[in-house]
């Protein structure tokens, strides 16, 4: 036996865009892409028992040739549920960027300091709490706050990923964390619904209360219901997220940042192109000076910390 498992996709699952396009939109010397996955190869890196879909294969290789073709210097790689707390495939990337990645974990309340102490050598500088029901499974609180206890020490911060209707309930655990609190997504607002109404309006409230609430602004392809179509010719899809990605842009501009998500998990009806999604970012971040600090600054704080000037 060879001991190699083979892994089946999910149906319907949609592969990354093969041969994205260029963006128009140059980003600044020294861009992260702060939010963007590794899965497997499932043959090396086998996806955990656990998941909720499987993936296609995505390998650090792929990955740090999307980051040349797009211009970014850097990523920041975010385990993946389909990885479960099995952290290897993204530490291997991180290991083999010669720097030039960081990672966000997944662990157990069973991790040991001395993994911990590993992980932290391999470049990674926080951990993921998700709450989105459709990827994993339920995590006492009490287990990710102790979790969150003993990170902190290490100087890491806390990536949380839920859905908007889930912000009141889970208002009292987030703003208890101890560290550093970054928003996937916006946390995932409904873009149909009026960008000044109580829903989104509470996740304004959520970063504007607490100064340690950062805050993603990124997979307008998840949240869009207009979609990738571009107006007239221009470069302009997703438009009906820029409005919310904007006011967050504009609001908090020190607490930001953005990532492709490439490889893009559990889209079904539409592939992103990576070049298009680079492209939406002058219309959300407006000013070169914006762009800095979402692209550069933010994220060279939050993950460089020793190598950002205003560390
Ligand atoms: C994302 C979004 C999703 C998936 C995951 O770890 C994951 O499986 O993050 C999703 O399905 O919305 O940020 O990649």
């Amino acid at each position: 036996m060879s001991g190699t498992t083979t892994f089946t996709k999910t149906p319907d699952w949609l592969d990354w865009y093969a041969g994205p396009s260029t963006p128009a939109f140059r980003v600044p010397a020294g861009a992260v892409d702060a939010h963007c996955h590794v899965f497997g190869p499932g043959a090396q890196f086998p996806f955990a028992p656990e998941r909720k879909y499987t993936p296609c294969d995505a390998s650090k290789d792929q990955l740090f040739a999307l980051r040349d073709h797009l211009g970014f210097a850097r990523n920041v790689i975010v385990q993946a549920t389909c990885h479960g707390a099995d952290n290897r495939a993204m530490v291997d990337a991180c290991l083999a960027s010669q720097g030039r990645a960081r990672g966000v974990a997944t662990v157990r309340r069973s991790v040991t300091d001395a993994e911990l102490e590993q992980l932290h050598a391999a470049g990674v500088r926080g951990v993921r709490f998700n709450f989105v029901r459709r990827l994993v499974d339920f995590t006492p609180r009490d287990e990710l706050m102790e979790i969150a206890g003993r990170i902190a020490g290490l100087g890491w911060h806390v990536v949380i990923y839920f859905e908007a209707q889930d912000l009141p309930e889970l208002w009292d655990f987030f703003t208890a964390l101890p560290t550093t609190v970054v928003v996937d997504h916006m946390g995932r607002p409904d873009v149909a619904l009026p960008i000044d109404g109580p829903q989104f309006s509470l996740f304004l409230k959520f970063m504007h209360e607490h100064d340690n609430v950062w805050s993603k602004v990124s997979c307008p392809e998840r949240l869009s219901r207009a979609g990738p179509s571009a107006l007239g010719g221009e470069r302009n899809a997703y438009r009906d997220v820029v409005p919310f990605a904007r006011r967050v842009v504009e609001t908090f501009p020190d607490r930001v940042l953005w990532g492709t998500d490439w490889p893009h998990p559990n889209l079904k009806d539409h592939m992103p192109d990576d070049g298009l999604l680079v492209d939406f970012i002058p219309h959300i971040a407006v000013t070169s000076e914006l762009q800095r600090g979402l692209l550069v600054d933010n994220p060279m704080r939050l993950y460089w910390p020793e190598e950002s000037a205003r560390g």
